[in-house]
């Protein structure tokens, strides 16, 4: 689960294609420095949940959505919570929401630069296995089969 959500803070980082991982650590640093500026709409250094489903929804248009969405509602308590379709795939919104989640280390329900540079630098780690600070094609074959199989295993609850 951990290593899953850690390559769905990757896929965060990810451009329109899914297949199109940053190559380096240091390429998927500016990949995400980009996402952040055009994220923070408010400007004031912090992406809340908001803008960041907003940034990476934009970075997204061309993609087809999926069929049955992942859902977000609030709990009795008043806190957000997820929802699955027990037939349905998980979507883009449930991914970001998790992966919203572990990137706010504070807990302060903000993201900073430095917490999504932190995060997308675990999740790179974790997909570069002999460490050399370039995923290569086997890597990224690796990463995104571990995606897949994240998506499928949540989408059977
Ligand atoms: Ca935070
Ligand atoms: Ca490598």
């Amino acid at each position: 689960m951990r290593l899953g959500a850690m390559i769905a803070m990757l896929s965060l980082a990810m451009p329109a294609a899914a297949q199109e991982l940053p190559m380096t650590r240091e390429g998927l640093a500016s990949a995400l420095a980009q996402y952040f500026a055009g994220a923070d709409r408010k400007g004031d250094r912090r992406i809340d949940r908001g803008e960041a489903a907003l940034g990476y929804a934009r970075s997204l248009l061309q993609e087809p959505r999926d069929i049955e969405p992942f859902l977000m509602d609030i709990a009795p308590d008043g806190t957000p919570r997820l929802s699955l379709n027990d037939k349905g795939p998980l979507s883009t919104a449930g991914m970001i929401d998790i992966a919203y989640q572990l990137a706010d280390r504070d807990g302060d329900g903000l993201l900073s630069l430095a917490e999504v540079q932190a995060a997308g630098a675990a999740a790179f780690d974790a997909a570069d296995k002999d460490r050399d600070g370039i995923l290569d094609e086997r890597e990224r074959q690796a990463a995104t089969e571990k995606l897949a199989l994240f998506r499928k295993a949540l989408s059977r609850g």
